[in-house]
């Protein structure tokens, strides 16, 4: 095979906090975000997602511009807390906000255009945090979780065929219970532990549902998204190959590899000891094999050394240095980011020899340096992000047709610029430029990088 098969989808993602607004119109109730991006010195502007780029009143221009950019799928997530305000499952459900999704997603279908729909991308209602600690509590937050997701499944399923549980539970558990970088802000290294688990149980929960009562009549896809930056040892040393294998079982594994294969892996367990929490048989019965596909959000890779780190890596160094002082790729406008699609490639080789999944690339993306501050005629020429756009989806390309990875389609991030957590509106990742005092939106040169090249590279 040369092409890309005929049936490969590829769009664009956002998620429901960082570009909706109208944080309290339409009925919605409060988010753990709404909360925590209200906390000061929380988020680099002190902005927060109560107008973002106004998607909630502007949703009809955003599925146009998504039209004219020739893509045949869209990947947005539903916010739990404007469709059910505080949550709960013996709570109300906001009928305005059932037919705010129910729109959008008709609306997409009648261009054309397959929704994919994620249903968890960090904002949990704030009700539930208030009444039981949300994520920290095992058997409220699976059973209203799955209560959500019913509620997903039966006022959308007729429409919606391809579902994602969680976006990249490393960040909900992580960023949000072991560095409080990110809502609820705890810190520990207890708690991380015991969040990742139930994220685990709620997604599996959630899996078996529609398996069970929706996909026999509904025939549609479910799964799970992971993040992972690809890790390069740093050289051949045996200490630090395997330093980068201990950097993936702790970004990636510890989720996938109970997912996928039915277990923490080894060198989480020898590290993390009683802390990890432990399925019950039945549990594991259900988590295991959990998910149709695997989808992945990736950026970037870290060269990566045995030693000195923190534990949330598994005591790796990461950074972008060769050792003959070279860099990886073209910088950022943020830290942790640089161009190198070599990496992705070997990524997608290591998720389908260890999980033998079919894949989907549910975000990958770039924040070019200084658009926060440039006028937006320079912005719109975004040279670094049609590099990175070029490059990533080149090797995409070969891992399909000359590694005979099956992935299955990809999601560039993002369609437009938007609220990015804690960086605020200083960090742009969209191939849409959106000035934010008139939400008028501009679409930059990298918007046409990703039409041109999969209307050259999918089969007809
Ligand atoms: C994704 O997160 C999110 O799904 C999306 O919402 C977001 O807008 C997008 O990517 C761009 O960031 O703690 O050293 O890893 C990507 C995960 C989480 C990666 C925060 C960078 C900060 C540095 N990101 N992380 S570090």
């Amino acid at each position: 095979m040369v092409k890309l098969p005929s049936d490969f989808v590829w769009g664009y993602a956002t998620a429901s906090y960082q570009i909706e607004g109208s944080a309290s119109a339409g009925g919605r109730g409060p988010s753990i975000w709404d909360t925590f991006s209200k906390i000061p010195s929380k988020i680099r502007d002190g902005s927060n997602g109560d107008i973002a780029t106004d998607s909630y009143r502007l949703w009809k221009e955003d599925v146009a511009l998504l039209k004219s950019y020739g893509v045949r799928a869209y990947r947005f997530s539903i916010s739990w807390s404007r469709v059910i305000p505080l949550g709960g499952r013996n709570d109300l459900v906001n009928e305005e906000g059932i037919a705010f999704y129910r729109g959008l997603i008709e609306e997409l279908l009648k261009n054309g255009i397959t929704p994919f729909v994620t249903l968890y991308h960090w904002d949990l209602p704030q009700g539930l945090d208030d009444r039981y600690g949300g994520w920290l509590n095992k058997e409220e937050i699976v059973k209203d979780y799955v209560n959500y997701a019913r509620l997903c499944f039966t006022r959308y399923g007729d429409l919606v065929k391809n579902w994602i549980t969680h976006n990249e539970p490393w960040c909900i558990s992580v960023l949000g219970y072991q560095k409080g970088a990110f809502a609820p802000g705890h810190k520990g290294d207890v708690e991380p532990w015991i969040v990742a688990h139930h994220t685990i149980l709620a997604h599996a929960y959630t899996v078996k549902l529609y398996r069970e009562e929706f996909k026999p009549t509904q025939g549609g896809q479910i799964g799970i998204t992971l993040d992972c930056h690809w890790q390069l040892p740093y050289d051949d040393s045996p200490a630090n190959v395997a330093a980068a294998q201990r950097g993936i079982d702790f970004k990636l594994g510890r989720f996938a590899d109970p997912i996928y294969k039915g277990h923490y892996p080894a060198t989480v367990k020898a590290m993390i000891g009683d802390r990890l929490p432990e399925f019950t048989a039945e549990e594991l019965a259900v988590v295991k094999g959990s998910s149709d596909f695997f989808g992945l959000n990736t950026y970037t890779t870290q060269i990566v050394q045995e030693g000195g780190g923190d534990e949330i890596n598994g005591r790796i160094t990461v950074g972008f240095t060769r050792p003959d002082g070279s860099q990886l790729g073209t910088q950022a406008h943020v830290s942790w980011l640089q161009t190198y699609p070599p990496g992705f490639r070997l990524l997608l080789n290591y998720l389908w020899k260890t999980y033998e999944r079919p894949i989907y690339i549910t975000e990958n993306g770039f924040a070019a340096r200084n658009e926060d501050v440039l006028p937006v005629e320079q912005v719109i020429h975004d040279v670094d992000r049609v590099e990175y756009f070029e490059g990533y989806a080149n090797a995409l390309l070969q891992a399909v047709t000359e590694d005979g990875v099956p992935v299955k389609g990809y999601f560039g991030w993002s369609l437009l610029d938007n609220y990015e957590w804690a960086d605020g509106y200083l960090t742009r990742f969209g191939v849409t430029y959106v000035d934010y005092a008139t939400q008028k939106r501009t679409p930059k040169d990298s918007s046409r990088v990703l039409k041109r090249f999969f209307e050259k590279h999918i089969e007809a």
